[in-house]
């Protein structure tokens, strides 16, 4: 049980409500950004570095994963990717003097908001045992201290080693080789809380856990559905690809619980139309669905492709697929009934959309969190590349999955080996390249790193930037589990709570970010490599001078700590790693698939797109070396009388943990983040009128309850019987064993509570 709200400021949390925007970008969105921009970074700093945002010189947008256009227009940034920059890229500074006026525990208490308006970490900074101040700390010192403790463990699985996905190709291919020539496969990493469920599910039917789709596939499509993602907020780029393909004639679908902004009208910031016409309307049909309902409603459609005389594509099925008797006949179990009370849809909607997708011969199904954190995630994401394979919508132009990624290289860091489970190809490739002989137990996810750290399984938790504490489940308990470490180490560009809530003994590493010309201990200029959403690998520099002289780059940490903990045993060659990072890339280039001729591909303009056998010729990587057809039981999630279905999200003011701002602006929000978004009729049902507070009780299968209190009730045109309230605040409310099944992500997306009404106003 919680009482403290942990991220948000109760102080500064006044929250103003006025209607939601029916219309996304446009000129207030650049004014934003550059707003947002200046303050941080002064103007002509604004403009140097906005202009080198995912141009083919420049580095990568830290923002989203979406891929760049091939030609790309001056200005392909958006509003959203100018505040990821501006946060990295501020003037902002934290200092020792910054930690020797502020007690560890004054810093616990601050908000999440607070701890990034500091500005960037400029040195190495350790918590002693017992200590109530950071204090100053050089390289060697921090390393050895680190290299001491790693090598004082009983076993390297009393280690894991966390990674956020906007760590670069280089520096994720050496970080897990370190880890596995330490010993262990203990790699978390921030998918397991994110798109999991996508691989999982794609992994087990096509036999590639990545999107098959290309950009210049959006607008070869008949229709894209759009289903459980706000690119508006998340992936503004995105909006600019599906007006192109609007153009091109494309229908669009969205399936949503949430009228989204973005996917409503678009104003093309890109483009004199855009800024001053009536926008664009983007989505045809819009599904108003129930949180958790898209198996049951992909269910039904496909029992209704089956039952329509040539609306499947018998050939593909025939020579391209397995399993097909199966899922026809769970398919066909399908009814109405069922379907309207799992989706809260009409029979009207439906067959409106059965409609759309009969008349359209080429589909792509888009989407994000809205799919991945339920507990039938994994389910409905098969179900929907059944939908795809009954109409052979794979493998051809205008067609396929498109599951869109969140972080920028979180999709590369995955391909480069940051995986817990390991394929036993990559081990092999491993083993061959460097000459020694990796683990072969699966290692921890994020979930599971959390118990074995509150079981003392777990003694020194490492992580690669992120921030653990604030961005996993059940909040109290994962901050208790932490503090039983002997040893938290950040590797970090900003403050945040994750430094705050530490282990016996802390360290903070304070490294380069994208936008910091990155020289190598020889002097060399380097660049690193990402990989977008669509398996497009493409060369990232950054220009500006880094944020202090004592920064260093994540690669050159990683080689350095490897070093010191592997001593002369290790045959890697870690120091020439760390000064000249095309060495490393010669070495994916042997070990990871895809990667041939690595250095020569990636000096191309734009990169190189990586193979992908279904989209490519349509084979299945799979175990039948067909494309699976699944079965699944239908599942949905079941809200007792009287409770609510929440989803907790993003504000548009905020990057996962780092917030931006106080405001939402497409929502109608300003000034706060402790909102809840109900429907206006289970308000009144509830007793809750708009404007009135409310504590956020969650309620778990055991019994056991989780509080989040004080949240002011916003009426909202959710779908029925469903919430939303902001992340990381609601956090609190996910309880660790709350998680999917097969991926094991946290069910963020659908947690049942109840609201109770506090304040002065409450009886
Ligand atoms: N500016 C900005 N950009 C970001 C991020 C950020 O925080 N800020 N985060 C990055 C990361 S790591 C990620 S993973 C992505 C996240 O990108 P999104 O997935 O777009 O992010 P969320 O805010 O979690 O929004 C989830 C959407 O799914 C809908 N939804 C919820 N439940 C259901 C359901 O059961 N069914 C359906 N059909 N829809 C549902 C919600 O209403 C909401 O529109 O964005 C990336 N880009
Ligand atoms: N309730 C709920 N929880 C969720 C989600 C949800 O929808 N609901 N979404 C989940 C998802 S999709 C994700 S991806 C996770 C995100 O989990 P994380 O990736 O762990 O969290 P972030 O907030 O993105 O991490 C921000 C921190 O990264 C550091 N950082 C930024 N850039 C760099 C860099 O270039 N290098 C290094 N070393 N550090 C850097 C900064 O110190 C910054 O404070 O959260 C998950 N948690
Ligand atoms: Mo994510």
């Amino acid at each position: 049980m919680s009482a403290k709200p942990p991220a948000s400021d109760p102080v500064q949390d006044a929250p103003e409500v006025s209607a939601p925007k029916e219309s996304a970008v446009g000129l207030p969105a650049i004014t934003h950004a550059l707003r947002a921009a200046q303050q941080q970074m002064g103007i002509r700093r604004t403009a140097l570095t906005l202009l080198r945002v995912n141009q083919p010189n420049g580095f990568d947008c830290p923002g989203c994963a979406w891929p760049e256009p091939g030609k790309t227009h001056t200005a392909e940034f958006c509003e959203n990717g100018a505040k990821a920059v501006a946060e990295e890229a501020t003037l902002r500074r934290v200092t020792r003097a910054f930690f020797a006026e502020h007690p560890v525990a004054e810093l616990r208490e601050r908000s999440g908001y607070w701890l990034g308006q500091q500005g960037r970490l400029t040195e190495p900074m350790y918590l002693a045992e017992g200590a109530t101040h950071y204090t100053p700390i050089g390289w060697n010192a921090a390393l050895d201290l680190i290299a001491d403790e790693l090598k004082a463990l009983d076993s390297p699985d009393e280690a894991a080693f966390y990674t956020s996905g906007r760590t670069s190709n280089e520096a994720a291919f050496v970080y897990q080789l370190f880890a596995r020539e330490f010993g262990t496969n203990n790699l978390p990493d921030c998918s397991n809380m994110c798109h999991e469920s996508s691989g999982y599910a794609l992994g087990d039917t096509i036999g590639v856990g990545k999107g098959s789709v290309l950009l210049e596939d959006l607008e070869k499509a008949d229709l894209i559905i759009v289903a459980g993602q706000n690119p508006g907020t998340n992936h503004p780029r995105m909006l600019t690809a599906l007006e192109g393909a609007k153009r091109a004639g494309t229908k669009i679908m969205t399936i949503n619980p949430l009228p989204e902004a973005g996917m409503q009208n678009f104003h093309n910031p890109q483009t004199p139309r855009g800024l001053a016409g009536p926008g664009t309307s983007l989505t045809d049909l819009f599904l108003q669905i129930r949180i958790g309902g898209d198996q049951a409603l992909f269910r039904l459609l496909n029992k209704l492709l089956l039952e329509r005389d040539g609306a499947t594509d018998d050939a593909f099925i025939r020579d391209h697929t397995h399993g097909f008797q199966d899922f026809a006949t769970a398919a066909r179990t399908a009814t109405w009934d069922e379907t309207l009370e799992a989706t809260g849809l009409t029979r009207e909607a439906i067959e409106s959309a059965l409609e759309m997708i009969l008349a359209s011969r080429s589909i792509i199904v888009c989407w994000a969190m809205g799919l991945t954190q339920h507990k039938n995630s994994v389910p409905a994401i098969q179900e929907i590349v059944n939908f795809l394979l009954l109409r052979g919508n794979i493998g051809r132009p205008g067609a396929g999955v498109c599951p869109v990624r969140g972080h920028s290289n979180v999709q590369g860091d995955r391909t480069m080996g940051i995986v817990e489970r390991p394929t036993p190809q990559l081990l092999d490739a491993l083993e061959r390249e460097f000459g020694f002989t990796p683990p072969r137990e699966h290692g921890l996810d994020v979930v599971d790193t959390i118990r074995a750290l509150r079981d003392d399984r777990v003694k020194v938790f490492f992580a690669v930037g992120g921030n653990f504490v604030s961005a996993t489940p059940d909040s109290d308990l994962t901050e208790a589990a932490l503090t039983r470490a002997r040893l938290t180490v950040q590797i970090s560009t900003k403050l945040n709570r994750s430094h705050c809530v530490t282990g016996r003994r802390a360290l903070i590493l304070p490294t380069l970010g994208r936008t910091e010309r990155d020289r190598s201990p020889g002097g060399d200029e380097q660049f690193v490599t990402v990989e977008d959403s669509m398996g497009m690998v493409h060369a990232s520099r950054g220009r500006l001078a880094p944020a202090g002289p004592q920064l260093r780059s994540e690669t050159a940490i990683l080689c350095d700590l490897a070093r010191r903990v592997l001593g002369p045993g290790s045959s890697t060659p870690w120091e020439e790693f760390a000064a000249d990072y095309g060495r490393i890339r010669d070495a994916v280039a042997r070990v990871v698939p895809g990667f041939t001729d690595f250095n020569t591909k990636v000096a191309r303009p734009g990169g190189f797109a990586l193979p992908h056998p279904p989209r490519d010729s349509r084979t299945f990587p799979t175990a039948t070396g067909k494309a699976n057809f699944t079965a699944e039981p239908l599942t949905w999630p079941h809200v007792p009388e009287g409770r609510l279905l929440l989803q907790t999200l993003r504000s548009h003011d905020q990057y996962n943990t780092t917030i931006y701002g106080l405001d939402d602006r497409y929502r109608g929000i300003k000034n706060g983040r402790r909102v809840v978004f109900v429907h206006p009729e289970d308000a009144q049902r509830l007793g809750l009128p708009d404007g009135s507070y409310a504590d956020l009780t969650s309620e778990w299968t055991d019994g056991s309850e989780r509080v989040a209190p004080g949240f002011r009730v916003v009426h909202y045109p959710t779908a029925p019987g469903c919430a939303a309230a902001y992340y990381p605040e609601t956090n609190v409310l996910v309880p660790l064993d709350s998680t999917a099944d097969k991926s094991n992500t946290p069910t963020s997306k659908s947690l049942i509570v109840r609201l109770t009404p506090t304040g002065p106003d409450a009886t």
